[in-house]
């Protein structure tokens, strides 16, 4: 067995153990060792937990207000709940613990415990284990097996609990319970859209007649006299059917009920599914075991949280609670859609679908602040609507509420997600995608954008004044530098693809959206002259425009000691950060991260030296972008130490739970995915400039290959590369690939490459 960190520990790098139990860790545990599809997901507790330990269903587009503040996804009912007594003394996890283990199972999608007590010199022995299923997205499959020293009589409730968390307030009406079979279910109604749930158990084994209601659960009881050392296996199902993706959620429910035949089965082609992925995001690291359990439990929780049953977004905490919402940031496009455009494109498609469908909203956004086109929100649920409320935090000095203009000021989110379209057409030369939504997304941020820079006559140039950009702790700034090499960039493509698409196609997308000459004449004219700040003679280019005046604290962890109470905001208006250097994520660097081609090395580095010191990585979306442009630049000892910062915010629990009094908790799914683009994107320094493929790889010391596979021009190459070599391995060839290896040229076609380096 080989320790991550304290009591967490993986024996073959595809499991994360935990055999230290620690009740207090209820909100982190449950994130990390929970179970998900991207339909669902189910907090990491156990059976017999309620609400206190932050048990949680959380199920994709079931969206309700309950608070009249915060839209977020609902918890439904837990199906899963049920108890033990043993001789009449009932199972807890506050008995003598004799031994204790929690796994999650990255390869297969499950997680388990094992625990042993003594009770009354009987020695009592538990398995559980759980999985959602990753080929029947509305099924929950749990296992759990009893066994006693000595001969005993065991009593078994098992049941549906409606008293669950939820963050911000009840998100149902009354439920209606109902039987079906053997078993119980409820239907619920969200407050807000009406929505109905469907929550329904099945019990492989039969339990008594008669419900009971107690304490907000549903349930009945069973009771068994076991003989000693002889197993009591107790299989139960959840299913969850919501209103949104089927006509009839009562008889879809009943009907997977029909279906379900034993938990074997339904976990056979749930592993089939795992084993499809890992095909095609894995990465296999030979070296340093640890690394590759952190990479692996990344990847695992960045692919439970994206849904891929329909279009919509990638929560902010994925699908691990209800925090930001269920809603995506840029984090969608910026952090979690590269790994999936470069191994499983279709997941990327669906992403940039949802953002199709959600246009409208974003027009309507676009249209309330007085601007044209799309102006996508910040925080973006079902229909795209802004979700972000005006009032995020609290002023936790004067318990006032703290306005802040993420929702307002933060329109980098839609060049964002301009330019990740353009480069999935690229990289997928999905054309069918383009015409079809790609283009009309393209121009309508463009005609946002236009609508948003102002000209400065005097200056004879655009500037974008009153933004925030990516590090939130400044707001309202103008020119950051980000969101306008963005902007440029956005209509450099909105104008490219006025010439790439065919008459035909690009006639009809122009009429749909009305799009005139003037309006294009503008266009031109703001990507000749919109301002874009170069670098200064030191070789940094100033965050926003007054940034350099500001006091320089370094290392800006030194801030920090100017807070009067530990919980306060660091940002607007008036925190500890606002007047000076201290910012709380990657900004320029951002920049660098995504386009390392503008600048030559010299500058990056420049940059890099000059803004790491000032960051103070408070935003979980930071570390890996300065670990990805640090590898590439071989600073391989700040880029690992980066790594490992990004790598771990999960495992060891490094983000807080709650910030200005507002819960923050659960799965960091950006910093998750990020995962992939620190290895690929910065130790193996793959990067796609808009014309080439490269690689420049720079390993960590105690790495000694690395493997993973990518997805380009619609071909599949495998990468092995080590501190000496790459070998690239075409696994199925569409078209021949053309990539640089340190600058060189190579033609990928049918046989392996190998190349020194
Ligand atoms: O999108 C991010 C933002 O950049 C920093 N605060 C949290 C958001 C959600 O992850």
């Amino acid at each position: 067995m080989e320790t991550i960190k304290k009591h967490l520990k993986t024996e073959t790098g595809w499991e994360v153990i935990n055999e230290h139990y620690d009740k207090m860790q209820a909100i982190t545990e449950g994130s990390n060792f929970m179970i998900g599809n991207g339909y669902l997901g189910y907090r990491g507790t156990f059976f017999e937990d309620r609400k206190d330990a932050y048990v949680g269903c959380i199920v994709t587009d079931s969206w309700d207000n309950a608070d009249g503040k915060w839209e977020e996804l609902a918890t439904v009912h837990n199906a899963l709940y049920g108890t033990f007594s043993f001789n009449k003394t009932p199972f807890s996890m506050d008995q003598n613990i004799l031994d204790y283990s929690r796994t999650l199972d990255l390869l297969n999608g499950l997680t388990k415990r094992g625990v042993k007590v003594e009770i009354n010199d009987t020695i009592f022995t538990l398995e559980e284990e759980k999985f959602a299923s990753m080929s029947d997205k509305n099924v929950i499959a749990m296992k759990v097996q009893i066994t006693t020293s000595k001969d005993a009589v065991i009593t078994l409730e098992s049941g549906i609990d409606t008293d669950i968390w939820s963050i911000n307030g009840h998100h149902f009406q009354k439920e209606t319970p109902f039987k079906y079979k053997n078993d119980l279910g409820t239907i619920s109604k969200t407050n807000t859209y009406e929505d109905t749930i469907v929550v329904l158990e099945k019990n492989m084994v039969a339990f008594g007649k008669s419900v009971q209601k107690k304490s907000g659960v549903h349930k009945r009881q069973k009771t068994i006299s076991l003989k000693a050392n002889t197993p009591l296996v107790w299989t139960k199902f959840m299913i969850v059917t919501n209103s949104n993706d089927v006509l009839d959620p009562l008889k879809e429910a009943k009907t997977i009920y029909d279906s379900l035949i034993s938990y074997d089965t339904v976990f056979t082609a749930h592993c089939q599914a795992w084993e499809d992925i890992w095909n095609k995001q894995d990465i296999q690291l030979e070296g340093n075991m640890v690394d590759q359990v952190g990479i692996r439990f990344n990847l695992y929780h960045a692919c439970i949280a994206t849904p891929t049953h329909k279009p919509l977004p990638i929560g902010a905490r994925g699908l691990s609670c209800q925090a930001y919402q269920g809603a995506a940031f840029w984090d969608q496009e910026v952090f979690n859609l590269p790994m999936f455009l470069y191994t499983n494109p279709g997941v990327a498609r669906q992403l940039l679908k949802y953002r199709y469908l959600t246009l409208e909203g974003a027009k309507e956004k676009a249209k309330k602040h007085q601007y044209e086109g799309a102006f996508y929100a910040w925080i973006s649920g079902k229909t795209g609507k802004e979700l972000c409320p005006d009032f995020f935090f609290k002023d936790v000095i004067t318990n006032r509420d703290i306005r802040n203009h993420f929702n307002l000021w933060q329109i980098h989110i839609s060049p964002d997600i301009a330019v990740s379209v353009n480069k999935y057409v690229e990289v997928t030369k999905d054309e069918d995608f383009l015409i079809k939504y790609g283009a009309e997304m393209v121009f309508e941020i463009a005609r946002f954008l236009a609508s948003r820079v102002d000209y400065k006559p005097r200056r004879d140039r655009y500037e974008i004044i009153r933004v925030q950009g990516p590090d939130e702790y400044h707001e309202n700034v103008d020119n950051n530098a980000f969101t306008n090499y963005q902007t440029k960039i956005t209509f450099d493509i909105a104008l490219s693809y006025l010439n790439r698409l065919d008459k035909g196609s690009i006639r009809s997308i122009r009429d749909k959206i009305d799009l005139t000459d003037d309006e294009i004449s503008l266009w031109e004219d703001i990507k000749d002259k919109i301002y874009l700040p170069t670098p200064n003679k030191d070789g940094v280019l100033e965050q926003f425009e007054g940034y350099f005046d500001l006091e320089s604290i370094v290392p800006a962890s030194k801030v920090t000691e100017r807070l009067i109470d530990p919980e306060e905001y660091y940002g607007w208006p008036n925190g500890i950060a606002v007047f000076t250097q201290c910012i709380k994520q990657a900004d320029t660097i951002q920049l660098l991260h995504m386009y390392p081609e503008l600048f030559d090395e010299e500058t990056v580095k420049a940059n890099y030296d000059y803004y790491e010191p000032r960051t103070l990585h408070f935003s979980s979306l930071s570390p890996s972008v300065y670990a990805t442009v640090a590898a590439r630049m071989n600073y391989l000892e700040d880029g690992y130490r980066l790594f490992k910062k990004s790598l771990m915010i999960d495992l060891m629990n490094t983000n807080e739970a709650v910030s200005g009094g507002t819960f923050i908790g659960g799965m960091h799914t950006a910093a998750n995915a990020a995962a992939w683009q620190m290895v690929v994107l910065g130790f193996a320094g793959f990067h796609y400039d808009q014309h080439h493929f490269s690689l420049k790889p720079h390993l960590p010391t105690s790495w000694k290959s690395l493997q993973f596979n990518l997805n380009l021009l619609q071909s599949d190459l495998r990468f092995l590369i080590d501190h000496h070599q790459i070998q690239i391995t075409p696994l199925k060839m569409n078209n021949p690939i053309s990539l640089f290896i340190n600058g060189k040229e190579v033609i990928i076609n049918h046989k392996d490459v190998t190349i020194n380096y």
